[in-house]
Order: structure tokens, then sequence, then C-alpha cells
């Protein structure tokens, strides 16, 4: 593995999904690194940036290495007159409406930006004829309903409009490996939190509560199926995954994921046993949280990502669930104060 590519300027980043959970660990990581990272926002009419907020420094002072650009994935000429000004030499594709319940209300949005959006990045890299390397966020989604344990060699069977998006996004970014011979990975990640996970995923839906609860704001937590099984890691670990897979010396498809699986119920139990709760006194079934068609069983082999990146994960679920715990107290004490997590990479 060639860990750091010498050349004479700073490398140069493009994160697609910036604002986001992992897009905002893998600036972070980059910066530490020396990087200079340029982000992709969509404009909103409300301030959407809080997960970076810390990392901004204003581009007037010396030093500013975070530059945001407006655009969006559905937006294809921006992508491609941006990639060429920009000239990164990583492109990281983390943009997606990424919510699986979601993609059954908006199916077609869902396939636009998760589906299409990939193959308007990989033409922007293409007709600005930049030399870099493309990462493109795959996901477990895609085996859906095939058993564990899934590995890179696993059939997909996605069951989702979610999912089946993620399909077409990894096998174009395969056929631009093999028809342009562009250095482009799918990274397949199974779930990973972590503190500045979305509201309406499962665990940080639970954590909060926990701490609402605890703080004596909140009796309930509705909550749809509690037996499906996931292999939830930890966001950081996984961003360190992704640069990796663009340091290597051949273009290849990695799974990763801790290999270890869990109920949801087990991740409530984790939950609320951290702050002194039971939580079957508060979760109640709601089945507007059931999808039309669920994924009853994720569980990873990261092998390949151990061998030939030396990746392994350093959090499992147990402790995911009390850093995410401590971190929404923590938040809460905090209301109304600017308040994010801090890691160390
Ligand atoms: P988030 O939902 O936290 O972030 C999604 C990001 O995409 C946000 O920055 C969002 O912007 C941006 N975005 C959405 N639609 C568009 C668009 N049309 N144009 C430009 N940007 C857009 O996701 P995560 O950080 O959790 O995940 C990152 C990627 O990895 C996603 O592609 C996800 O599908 C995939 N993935 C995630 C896994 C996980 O467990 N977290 C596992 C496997 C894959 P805004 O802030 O404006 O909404
Ligand atoms: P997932 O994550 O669908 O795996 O997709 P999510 O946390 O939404 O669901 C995990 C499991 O929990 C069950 N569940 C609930 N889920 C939510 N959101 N809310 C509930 O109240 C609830 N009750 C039970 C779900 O049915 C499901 O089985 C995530 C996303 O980050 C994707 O972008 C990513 O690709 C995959 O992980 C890997």
């Amino acid at each position: 593995m060639s860990e750091n590519i010498v050349t004479s300027e700073p490398r140069r980043a493009f994160i697609t999904g910036i604002t986001g959970q992992d897009g905002s660990y893998l600036a972070e990581l980059l910066l530490s690194k020396g990087y200079e990272v340029h982000g992709l926002v969509r404009r909103s009419s409300s301030f959407n940036r809080d997960r970076i907020e810390h990392l901004f420094v204003d581009p007037h002072e010396v030093g500013s290495k975070l530059t945001l650009h407006y655009g969006d994935l559905t937006d294809g000429s921006r992508l491609v007159t941006l990639l060429q000004t920009i000239r990164p030499h990583e492109v990281y594709n983390l943009a997606a409406q990424s919510h699986v319940r979601v993609s059954f209300d908006e199916p077609e949005y869902t396939a636009d930006t998760t589906g299409l959006g990939s193959i308007r990045l990989l033409e922007a890299v293409r007709i600005a004829e930049i030399e870099c390397r493309f990462y493109q966020a795959s996901s477990s989604e895609m085996f859906g309903a095939t058993p564990p344990p899934q590995g890179e060699d696993t059939p997909f069977y996605p069951r989702s409009p979610y999912g089946a998006a993620k399909v077409y996004s990894y096998w174009i970014t395969r056929n631009y490996r093999e028809a342009y011979g562009l250095f482009a990975v799918n990274g397949i990640l199974f779930n990973h939190e972590s503190p500045r996970r979305g509201e309406t995923f499962v665990t940080r839906k639970i954590t909060r509560a926990v701490a609402r609860i605890k703080a004596g704001q909140q009796d309930v937590l509705h909550m749809g199926n509690l037996d499906a099984i996931r292999d939830w890691g930890y966001a950081p670990d996984y961003v360190d995954a992704m640069w990796r897979m663009l340091q290597h010396d051949e273009p290849t498809d990695y799974v990763v994921a801790t290999g270890v699986g869990y109920t949801v119920k087990d991740f409530l139990q984790f939950s609320f046993s951290h702050a002194g709760l039971e939580w079957e006194k508060y979760v109640k079934f709601d089945e507007r949280y059931l999808r039309p068609t669920e994924v009853d069983s994720l569980i990873g082999d990261p092998s390949k990502a151990g061998e030939l990146l030396g990746w392994k994960p350093k959090v499992l679920a147990p402790e995911l669930a009390r850093i995410m715990v401590d971190n929404d107290i923590a938040a809460l004490d905090a209301e109304g104060a600017p308040y994010i997590d801090r890691v160390s990479f």
C-alpha cells in the first residue's frame, strides 16, 4: 500500500455530501493530513452546515484549506465546471438521499440523486479530463435479502428504492473503471453511526430519546421492527477506510464492517442501560416505522479491507451506543450553545 503519494502541490480533494455525517468526518481527516478540501453544498433557506461549522476558516484569512461550493448532484453541468476549476486529485461521492424508509416515499427523487447523481459526477470527471481517484459510497443495503455473512462476492438483492439506486451506482462506478481506466472504487459500507448521525436513523433516534427521557423531556419512544439485525460501526473509523482505498496501488471494491451483528433490541438495551434506564418501559410499537420490504440481517465480512488496507474497526456497537448516549446527554446540557463532538484522527 502506498500511504502517501508524493507531489509538489498539496493534495486536493472534492467531497460531495460534505455536510452529512461521513462528509464532515472525512473533511476533518483530510484536513488533518494537509489536504486542500473542496466540498459541494446545497443552497438552502436555513443553515445546513452545523457538522462542518467548526472546520470552517474565513476564506479571507491565511491558512484556509476548506472551500465550499454551491451545487447539487442533480445539476450535471455545474459538476463539470466545478471539477474543471478545482482539478481535484481525489473525488469522494458521498452525497445521496440516504434514508431507506424515505426512499419508499420519494423513489424517483432517490433514483435521481442516489443513482443518477453518480453517473453525473463520473461524467463530469471524464468531460473535465482530470486525473483523479474516485470513491463511490456504496452500501450494504445492496445485499438486501441475501443472508449474511456478506462479502465482496455476495450477490445483490436490494429491498428498497434506495438499495436499487445504490446498485446502479455500484455498477456504473465499476463500468467507468473498466471502460475508461479510471481509478474508481466502491466502498461497500455497513451501517456506521456517531454523535453526528442524522436524528431519524435508528441508533441516533434511540440515543437522543435516552438523553431526553433521562432529562424528563420525553416519556415514550415509538419504534418499528426491533428484530432487524445490523452490523453497526463507528463513522470516524469508516472514513479512514475510504481514504485508504484511494491510496492503494490498485482500484478494487471493499466491504467495510465490524463483522458483528446485533438486533435493534440489543442497541436499545446498550443505550438505555448505560443511562440506568429500562427500555421496555418506554418503547412502543408504531407501524409507520415499518418498511414495505425490510432487510432482516446484515453482517459484513471485512477481511479484504483488513488484508489489503490494514484496516480494522476500533469501536463495536456496545461502546458506540455509550459514546452516542454520552454525547446526546452532553448536547442536551449544552442546548442553545454551539456543540460538536470532537474526534482526533
Ligand atoms: P447523510 O444523510 O448524513 O448525508 C448525505 C449528504 O448528501 C448531505 O451532505 C446532503 O446534503 C447531501 N445531499 C443529499 N442530496 C444531495 C444532492 N441532490 N446534491 C448534493 N448533495 C446532496 O449520509 P451519511 O453521511 O450517513 O452517508 C454518506 C454516504 O454513504 C451516502 O451516500 C449514504 O447513502 C452512504 N452510506 C451510508 C452508510 C451509513 O451507515 N451512514 C452506510 C453505507 C452507505 P444536505 O446536508 O444539504 O442534506
Ligand atoms: P438502515 O438504517 O435502513 O439500515 O440504512 P436505519 O437506522 O434507518 O434502520 C436500521 C434498522 O432499524 C429498524 N428500525 C427503525 N429504523 C428507523 N430509522 N426508525 C425507527 O423507528 C425504527 N425502528 C426499527 C429499520 O427497520 C432497520 O431495519 C442505513 C442508512 O445510513 C443507509 O444510507 C445505509 O446505506 C445503510 O444504513 C447501510
